[in-house]
């Protein structure tokens, strides 16, 4: 069996800078520096065909890239007791519009709808139950904290390993979103064929 997600590597600067928020704190797992991403998109154990249609359906997401930024801390809480701690990603249009294409696509094949809503979040630390003071002690140390914006030109398939020491996760796949040819003002003047004279070399659009 697979364990994937989808998510959103980092670039080496900001995974180097997330590093860089570690603290001593008792029982704190940290994520590793090669490990933080931004999930979109958890699925859990699928058979080697069920991940070949995953891998597919998501070659046919086509999206824009986009920049992203970090600022600040949160945290997930359950009865009182932290979680994980994680850096926040600021609100992003781009960022849900290929979140939410990514959960069509992925509806489409079977996979089960996640029933959380979304909300970005880079995990930095994860905790079996550590106090919510403690924690907010740790984000006032660290804070502030800011990264970016930086340049997110891709979706990755990860496989995640279990392992005692912590997971590792593979990349399995890397879909590219799309550049900015599209946005480039000269591209975009000839992009109309149906204004372009392909018999003539030197044919300008009509406008
Ligand atoms: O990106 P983060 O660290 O928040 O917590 C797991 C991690 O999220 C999450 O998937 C990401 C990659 O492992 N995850 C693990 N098991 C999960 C589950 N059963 C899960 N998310 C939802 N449901």
């Amino acid at each position: 069996m697979n364990r994937l997600f989808v998510a959103l590597a980092l670039p080496d600067h900001v995974r180097a800078a997330l590093s860089g928020l570690r603290r001593g704190f008792p029982g704190a797992r940290w994520v590793a520096e090669e490990n933080f991403h931004l999930t979109l998109r958890f699925i859990g154990e699928v058979d080697n065909r069920a991940m070949d249609d995953i891998a597919e359906e998501l070659d046919r997401v086509r999206e824009p890239g986009f920049d992203l930024e970090l600022d600040g801390f949160g945290s997930f809480e359950t009865k009182g007791k932290v979680r994980a701690l994680w850096a926040r990603i600021l609100a992003s249009e781009d960022l849900n519009h290929l979140q939410r294409k990514i959960d069509t696509a992925l509806d489409a094949v079977g996979v089960a709808r996640e029933t959380r809503r979304f909300k970005p979040h880079v995990t930095l630390a994860r905790f079996r139950d550590a106090p919510l003071d403690r924690v907010n002690e740790l984000i006032c140390e660290a804070s502030p904290f800011s990264a970016g914006p930086f340049p997110i030109g891709s979706f990755t398939l990860f496989r995640s390993f279990l392992h005692r020491d912590g997971p590792v996760y593979r990349p399995e796949m890397v879909y590219p979103l799309d550049g900015d040819a599209f946005s480039d003002p000269y591209f975009d003047e000839f992009r109309d064929d149906d204004e372009y004279d392909f018999q003539d070399e030197n044919a300008v659009p009509s406008h």
